[in-house]
Order: C-alpha cells, then sequence, then structure tokens
C-alpha cells in the first residue's frame, strides 16, 4: 500500500461545478446515476482526469454524451477529456447488503445509510473523493420506503421519491443518504435572523420516546453557537438519523447528521448519567461542525485537526457552560492524561497533524482530537478571550467556503493579535509530551521558579525543539492564602526562569494550574505539601491533581508492596469529602483513583517493569484501606448522593450520584456487597443499578444480580452492550477471558455489530490484569477476534488492534507473546490496509 504524504499535496486539476446524483435503491443491486459538471481549475496546470472509486460496477460512463473509454488507475479511473468545460454522467451498481465495512451506502437492521468520511463516498460513484473538491449536490432517492432523506433542503416528493437540493458547495465526505422504516421527532428552532428551522430526529419505531434529551441538546447547541460564535444555521431543516451500525460515534453530514444510536437514545431506565453527558455533547459537537468542518472545512486529511481540534475545543466550552466548568477541564485533563499521553508514549505517536498516512481511518485519534482541541485551548489562554473572538471572527469571514489549512487557521491568529507564532506552530508537527521539570530559588523575598522543559524521541522525530508553553501559576503562603493569584507564564526556551518579587515568606507554588498545557509536570513534591494544596489551592484542577498523586503514590507503592498509603492523603481526603461546600461532582473526582493501566504507565515512566497481577492486588488493598479507614465520610457521602423523586440527568443530580458510587465502589470493598445489593434491588435508575453492579462484580461477587440485569434487558441493544462490557471488564482476572470467551459464545453476540463488538473487546482489555494474563491468553482472545473481523470491517479491527501498543512496556514474556498476537494480525495475505498499517506501526 502506498504512503500519501502532506509534502505531495497538489491542487485538484479538475473542480467540479455541480452535482447531481439519483439512487434506484436496492439491497443487491442499487444503481446510483451521477451528472457531475467539471470545470478545469485556474490554481493547476495538471490537466489529468482522475477519478476515484472503488468495488463499483460501471453500467455506463458519458463524456457530453459520448461514451468514455474508462482506464483503470491506482484506486479509480482516468479517461480522455476536452481541455474545456464538460459533463460526466455515469451509472453504477453498488450492493449495500453486502457492504460489511459501513464505509460508503450500507444497510443497517433494513435502514439503508451512508458514511462517507473520510474516503467512503468512492464507494458509492467516481468522484475526485477529495475534500477541496466541492461542489452543490441535487439528489433525487428512489425506493419503495417510507422515509427517503439527503442532505440540504427537501425540494419535492411523492410515493417512492424525494428529491433534496443541498445549496451549500461541500466536499463529497459529506455526503449523506438515508431511507428506510423510521419516525421521526419533530421541533423547530427560529434562529438568530429569524429563519425557521424544521428539525428532526429520525429512528426506529418504538424509539421515539427516547429522544427528547437530544432534541433539547440540539436546540441548546444552536443557540450557544449564535451567542458565543455568531454562527447561525444556514438551511431550513436539520435532520439526525440513529442507526444501530456505525464505525464511529457520529457524522456531520451537511444537514443530515447520522449518529450511533448509542449517542441519541436514552431514557432514565436505560441510560446513565453518563450517556446523557456523551449525547449531549457529541449533539452539539457535530452541530458545531456546520461552521467548523462544513463551511470552512479541510484542503487535505492532514488538515483533519483543523475541524476537529477546533470542533472538540468548542463542544467543550459548550459542556462546561451547560454543566461545571472546573469538572470538566477535570474530566478532559484527565482524558489527555489517560489515553492521549499513552499514545505518544508509545509507537503510534504522531503530531497533531500528522504527515503521512497509509490509511486516513487510522488517524481519527485522540492526538488529533484532543490533543488538537488542547493546542487551541493554549492558543486562547496565550492571546486572550478578546483575541480569540477576533481571530474566529476574522476565520469565518476570511475562509467561509474554503477547503482551509493549519497554516490559515494561525494566519488569523496572527493578523488578528500582531502575534508571531511560528513557534508555536510546532504544536502542529511535532509529536510527544513535554516534560517539564521544576526548580525553586527563595531569596531576599524573590520566590523563582526555574523550569525545563524536554521532549521525549517519537517514531521518526528523534529531536525535538522547545515549545511555547502557557505556564498558569499562582502562590499561596504558607497559611494558605493565595498571594499571587493566576498569572499565565509563557516559556519559549528549552530552560527559562520567572521571578516574584516582594514576598514576606516562602511560598507554595500551585503550577500548572487549569491543566494549561498538555505536558508531563516533573516535581518530587513531598505528600504534605500535596496535602496542603488539596487542602487550600483555589484553583479546582491542581486541587484535584494534588489528591490524584497522592493517590497515585499510594497505588505505585501499594504494587511494589509497600503497606500502609500516606496518612496525609487519606487526612485530605476525608477532609474534603466531608466539605459539603465543595461541589458533590468534584468530590466525586477525588475518590476517581487512577486505573491499573495508569499506574501501569506510571511505573514505566519511572523505568519500572509492570506487574499487572501485583497492581491490581497493590489497587485492592488501598480500596479496603480506605474503605476502613474513612468509612464514616464514605457513608456520609453515599447517603448525601442520594437523589430521590424522578430522574433527572441534569449535572445537578448526576454529580450526586457520582459521589455516591464512588463511595459506593470503595465501601463495598469492606462490606461484602451489601449496600451494592441493596443498590441493585432498589432499581432507581440506570445509572444507580450500573453502579451497584459494577461494585459487586469487582469484588467477585453479583452473579446472579448480573443474570437477572441481563434476563431483563436481553432486548435492549444498547442495555445489553453495558451488560457485555462490564461482565467481562469487571471479571476477576484470572478468568476474564474464560468470561470473555463465553460471552462471545452467547448468541446475542452480534460481532459484526461494532458497538457489540467493542463492548466485549475493549471491555476485556480495560479489564488491565485479565487481558495481560501471563499466559498470553487474553492476547490471543483479542488477536483472534481482531482477525476474525478485519475482512470484514478493517476500520474498527485496525482501532481496536492499538490495545496492543503498550507491548514494549511490559516484561520479557508478555513482550514476546504481544509481538507474537501483532504478528499474527500482519502476516496475512489478506491482511486490510487499515489493519497492516497499524500493526506494522506497532512493530516498528
Ligand atoms: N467527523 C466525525 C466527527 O468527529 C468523525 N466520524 O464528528
Ligand atoms: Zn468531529
Amino acid at each position: 500500500p502506498r504512503t500519501i504524504r502532506l509534502a505531495d499535496y497538489a491542487p485538484p486539476a479538475w473542480l467540479v461545478a455541480d452535482v447531481a446524483l439519483t439512487f434506484r435503491l436496492d439491497p443487491q443491486a442499487t444503481r446510483v446515476l451521477s451528472t457531475i459538471r467539471f470545470r478545469p481549475n485556474p490554481d493547476s496546470t495538471d490537466r489529468t482526469f482522475f477519478l476515484h472509486g472503488e468495488g463499483l460496477k460501471t453500467i455506463s460512463a458519458t463524456i457530453d454524451g459520448r461514451p468514455a473509454t474508462l482506464r483503470e488507475a491506482e484506486g479509480g479511473i482516468t479517461c480522455d477529456v476536452p481541455d474545456a468545460p464538460f459533463t460526466w454522467e455515469a451509472e453504477v451498481e453498488i450492493a449495500p447488503a453486502e457492504n460489511t465495512a459501513l464505509e460508503g451506502l450500507y444497510m443497517s437492521n433494513g435502514i439503508y445509510c451512508t458514511q462517507c468520511e473520510a474516503e467512503g463516498f468512492r464507494r458509492i460513484t467516481w468522484y475526485p473523493d477529495r475534500p477541496d473538491v466541492m461542489a452543490p449536490f441535487r439528489v433525487r432517492v428512489e425506493g419503495d420506503l417510507p422515509v427517503l432523506l439527503s442532505n440540504g433542503n427537501p425540494e419535492a416528493s411523492g410515493p417512492g421519491w424525494a428529491e433534496w437540493d443541498d445549496p451549500w458547495r461541500k466536499p463529497a465526505y459529506l455526503f449523506a443518504l438515508v431511507a428506510g422504516d423510521l419516525v421521526a421527532v419533530r421541533d423547530r428552532f427560529t434562529t438568530l435572523s429569524g429563519r425557521e428551522v424544521d428539525l428532526g430526529i429520525w429512528v426506529r419505531p418504538g424509539d421515539q420516546g427516547r429522544c427528547a434529551f437530544a432534541m433539547e441538546a440540539l436546540k441548546a447547541s444552536m443557540r450557544w453557537d449564535e451567542e458565543v460564535y455568531g454562527r447561525e444555521y444556514d438551511l431550513g431543516v436539520f435532520n439526525i438519523v440513529a442507526v444501530d451500525d456505525f464505525n464511529a460515534g457520529a457524522m456531520e453530514n451537511k444537514g443530515l447528521n447520522v449518529f450511533n444510536s448509542a449517542l441519541v437514545l436514552a431514557s432514565p431506565e436505560t441510560a446513565t448519567d453518563g450517556t446523557y453527558e456523551r449525547i449531549e455533547a457529541v449533539i452539539a459537537h457535530e452541530y458545531f461542525h456546520n461552521w467548523t468542518g462544513n463551511r470552512i472545512t479541510c484542503r487535505d486529511w492532514f488538515q483533519l485537526c483543523l475541524k476537529e481540534g477546533l470542533t472538540v475545543f468548542r463542544d467543550q466550552q459548550f459542556t462546561s457552560a451547560m454543566r461545571s466548568e472546573a469538572v470538566k477541564r477535570i474530566e478532559d485533563a484527565q482524558t489527555i492524561r489517560r489515553h492521549q499521553f499513552k499514545e505518544d508514549q508509545g509507537p503510534l505517536a504522531h503530531p497533531v497533524r500528522p504527515e503521512s498516512f497509509v490509511e486516513i481511518n487510522n488517524f481519527y485519534t485522540i492526538t488529533v482530537y484532543e490533543k488538537g482541541a488542547e493546542v487551541i485551548g493554549m492558543l486562547r489562554r496565550l492571546v486572550g478571550a478578546a483575541a480569540y473572538k477576533r481571530a474566529l471572527d476574522l476565520y469565518f469571514d476570511r475562509h467561509d467556503g474554503d477547503a482551509a489549512t493549519i497554516e490559515d487557521w494561525l494566519q488569523v491568529f496572527e493578523d488578528a493579535t500582531g502575534r508571531d507564532l511560528s513557534q508555536f506552530k510546532r504544536w502542529y508537527s511535532q509529536a510527544g509530551t513535554p516534560r517539564l521539570s521544576v526548580e525553586e530559588a527563595w531569596e531576599d523575598g524573590t520566590y523563582t521558579l526555574i523550569f525545563t522543559q524536554e521532549t521525549p524521541p517519537t517514531p521518526g522525530q528523534p529531536d525535538k525543539a522547545p515549545q511555547v508553553l502557557p505556564i498558569a501559576v499562582g502562590l499561596l503562603n504558607p497559611n494558605g492564602d493565595e498571594v499571587v493569584p493566576t498569572k499565565v507564564l509563557e516559556m519559549t526556551e528549552a530552560r527559562q526562569s520567572f521571578a516574584f518579587e516582594g514576598l514576606s515568606a516562602r511560598p507554595i507554588p500551585s503550577i500548572l494550574r487549569d491543566f494549561s498545557a498538555p505536558v508531563v509536570l516533573q516535581r518530587e513534591v513531598p505528600s504534605a505539601e500535596r496535602a496542603f494544596l488539596l487542602a487550600h489551592d483555589t484553583d479546582p484542577f491542581n486541587r484535584w491533581d494534588a489528591a490524584q498523586a497522592l493517590a497515585r503514590a499510594a497505588l505505585m507503592d501499594a504494587a511494589g508492596g509497600a503497606g500502609d498509603p500516606a496518612p496525609d492523603w487519606i487526612e485530605g481526603l476525608g477532609r474534603a469529602l466531608a466539605d459539603t461546600g465543595l461541589d458533590p461532582a468534584f468530590r466525586a473526582l477525588l475518590l476517581d483513583l487512577p486505573g491499573d493501566e495508569d499506574i501501569a504507565i506510571a511505573l514505566a515512566e519511572r523505568g519500572d517493569v509492570p506487574d499487572p497481577d501485583a497492581i491490581h492486588s497493590g489497587r485492592a488493598r488501598i480500596r479496603r484501606i480506605l474503605a476502613e479507614r474513612l468509612s464514616p465520610q464514605l457513608e456520609a457521602a453515599y447517603h448525601e448522593g442520594a437523589t430521590p423523586g424522578p430522574y433527572d440527568p441534569s449535572a445537578g443530580p448526576a454529580g450526586q450520584r457520582a459521589l455516591r458510587n464512588r463511595a459506593l465502589w470503595i465501601l463495598t470493598a469492606a462490606d461484602g456487597g451489601a449496600r451494592a445489593r441493596a443498590q441493585v434491588a432498589a432499581d432507581e435508575n440506570m445509572t444507580n443499578v450500573l453502579a451497584g453492579l459494577s461494585a459487586l462484580l469487582s469484588i467477585g461477587a453479583g452473579e446472579a444480580e448480573a443474570a437477572a440485569f441481563h434476563d431483563r434487558w436481553k432486548d435492549e441493544r444498547l442495555v445489553l452492550d453495558s451488560w457485555f462490557a462490564l461482565v467481562a471488564g469487571q471479571a476477576p482476572p484470572e478468568s476474564a477471558v474464560e468470561t470473555a470467551r463465553s460471552l462471545a459464545d452467547h448468541p446475542a453476540f452480534a460481532w459484526k455489530t461494532p458497538n457489540r463488538f467493542r463492548a466485549l473487546m475493549r471491555g476485556l482489555a480495560g479489564n488491565h490484569a485479565g487481558f495481560h494474563r501471563a499466559d498470553g491468553a487474553g492476547y490471543d482472545f483479542l488477536a483472534d477476534w481482531i482477525v476474525r473481523l478485519d475482512p470484514v470491517n478493517p476500520s474498527v479491527a485496525a482501532r481496536t488492534s492499538t490495545v496492543f501498543s503498550s507491548w514494549k512496556r511490559y516484561d520479557a514474556g508478555r513482550q514476546e507473546r504481544m509481538r507474537a498476537a501483532l504478528h499474527r494480525m500482519l502476516d496475512r495475505d489478506d491482511v486490510s490496509r487499515d489493519l497492516g498499517e497499524m500493526a506494522q506501526r506497532m512493530l516498528e
């Protein structure tokens, strides 16, 4: 397979003036008729005519009405064309029912739907399938089905046909078509300037009662984008469709977003607080793409972070506004540290803007998305909120209708602020997590912080240059009063010092407040100082981080066999827990101990070889110690988190339940499961039931409860996914693989459905000690299934394979077994481009 490089970008030879498509739907033989008007690109001297296409059966093809002679080329066709504008007409046949890769036009439970990002449109018809070719589309859908949807505004319809018109120029990856037996929940939205928009959420009959929350989230997103970014919706309709078979979370197709049903459907009986929060965020995310992604799209796929980093940043801002800013920031920092830092540490590390790929699907990563959002957060912190707003206004003004680049994006910030961002740009090109170390000096009332930054090598990037780091710092005096409020220090050198003058006592620093840069702060801090920050810091992130650092140290020590955790931690935690002035959601996060894999990463960072079993048993011991020593505070938190009355998914009650359920999880280590059992039996809502069940399973109990849960919910696909994930994820490590095997034999294990496959595989992989069983049975289980899925759905197979990226972290025996598993995935004649690239990179 060929490697595609950013450096090789060339503008398209031909542009598209407009597109008309007709679909005659049939599961085995859908006909797609296309009429495309091409014109030469004045910005290109190349006149080669090339169209992408994959798996298409060509029925006919003409140029200006005359039959075209098509020649096969890599990934598509070429043919001779006039040296002037011309019209291409073609008819092709495709088989949606046979499409298990779920890219292009496919069927899910009898519903036709599409997924065209990144390169799925070429499985629908011949087309220049690249994001810098944008055109208005008219679409006619024919089929004996009650609902026929496409992008844009509805034009006309009759029995068995419908016509749609999307006036906004768009790349083919934003094309969508949905058809089938669907019902709509409808609403209306009036935009700032008075445009009436018909909103529809389309679901399978029977699911209408589970759309209300998503609809409210949509309206809130539309309002928020007007108020905060001045962005208004631009069509008369906005449709969302929920489908059960979907490779990702959701897709921002123009005017017709397609969602994984797990991110739309919610009712108190079936969805947890976490699901509600995710639905709200993803509905917003896809809606926000209408401006950041659709109106302004990406020139090429290397610029993916241009739309994804910015849109994640925007959805994070939205969630902060809807819920708690402090809690959201901590959750996002946790995601970066747990998952993005892990990606940076291993063989799959890549820059926010990668420079080469084999299969672009492999670059829809946490680095592109979440680190991409962090980079924008840093930019905003550096220039300030007002300048950020000016820059964004300029971006929308200048680039509306464009397929843009990171250079364009940075240029608007330079023009709006007069700043030189050439060094800042390294955040887009340099992979890896900077390590920031700190020295301190104190003399004559002057306190000095001396920072050193260093980024470890990553694949293909042995040497790193210093990056611009916004380091938010505050200083406290020994009484715990803040003497210097938060100040953003701008570090640009490899080593740089910052002095604070006129202090009467040596201060205690609070560094990297609000997680102001995605770096690892390396600073030896005595546990007493951490406990001091846990008690006094005014910055919620650093307050939480003090508790995390103490917890991490305790868990690392416990994994090494040490007996007792630092009393400072337990006392500090106890006091914070009992402080009812603190937001329950925040206190819940204080109780959220680092997971087994977090500890494995931390040990590896320190140069130790992590022992999964020792980490697991150390964690169980710490949990018991907390349950015993903090029993009154945990009890109180458990009761404080009760939410009697009808279920309300909003942030307040959800935070109370989070506190209750974290307390429950710890208490369960010492009470034999009595409280958890009672909570499952009380059956108040899915959040509390699943938390109770999870706590029970985690102490090796709850078998009867899990079975009853299964029987009750076996017909609810989304709940059954949670059951699969939970049973595999919480199984005792020694029997986790056997549990996973029996789950794979379960009649409901529909392995071709991505949600079900992921539930089981991610469940087992998240069971750290179970997956890393010394005899390699966990690795074999995952590898076998990935190999089986690869020919069916390469994109999900490749994504799942990333659980092997940590192989170099472990002991020789485990390394050998994980490597062998990777070879088994790779060394096959029919390995997909997706999985082949991933396994190859992991083995390098
Ligand atoms: N573009 C999509 C999203 O992130 C990916 N499926 O919203
Ligand atoms: Zn997105």
